[in-house]
């Protein structure tokens, strides 16, 4: 299988934390992949010009990251990151979409953030900085437990991307129970290989 990948996207790393996790990755070739100059190979696989894509042996393109995520569970020996159905598996699904919701918001902020600014632009990061804090705060309130499924996961990644782009915009002093958990679980394999870079 082929990722088509880029190594600062928080999407990306969710997937490969997930393989790493699942222990599927060493049948993972990484291929970087700039999603923003829409590259044959990524549009062939994903019409929407975004990365992460999954690319199959038999050709088949798998996208968006929660559909992977739910490929590479099937995959390997490795205990599931998909809790059996019930109240656990959807509070995992919901904390993935509650995180790849942050992810969307931060990453639009750091595009924004290159172009020149007017007052529409400042309204537009206004209220993406809202998604951001108010995704936080839901987190605060019930955060993930240890590093065993999809949500956590995603949660972690969607922390790390504000570290690695918005260190400016500290929120550990204001979400403490958040920043004790991420601490608990910031040596895991699976996030210390696919840290941002
Ligand atoms: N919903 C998608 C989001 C993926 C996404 O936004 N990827 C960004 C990189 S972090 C991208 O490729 N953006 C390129 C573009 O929007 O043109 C997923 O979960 O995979």
């Amino acid at each position: 299988m082929r990722l088509l990948t880029a190594s600062a996207s928080p999407f990306a790393r969710k997937v490969l934390a997930c393989a790493i996790a699942r222990g599927v990755d060493g049948g993972i070739e990484l291929v970087p992949t700039d999603a923003w100059s829409s590259p044959a190979e990524l549009l062939a696989g994903n019409p929407l010009s975004k990365v992460p894509v999954l690319l199959l042996e038999d050709g088949t393109a798998v996208f968006d990251s929660p559909v992977i995520c739910d490929l590479l569970d099937t995959l390997g020996a490795a205990p599931s990151l998909m809790p059996a159905a019930g109240p656990a598996r959807l509070r995992a699904a919901v904390m993935q979409a509650l995180a790849d919701g942050i992810m969307d918001a931060a990453v639009a902020r750091r595009v924004a953030a290159a172009l020149p600014q007017d007052e529409g632009r400042r309204a537009a990061d206004a209220r993406q900085k809202g998604v951001v804090e108010r995704g936080l705060a839901r987190l605060e309130a019930a955060p993930p437990e240890g590093l065993a499924d999809v949500g956590a996961i995603a949660a972690a990644c969607a922390l790390g991307y504000l570290d690695f782009r918005f260190a400016h915009e500290p929120w550990r002093e204001a979400h403490p129970r958040l920043a004790a958990w991420l601490a608990s679980v910031e040596g895991h394999p699976a996030l210390v290989r696919s840290a941002p870079k």
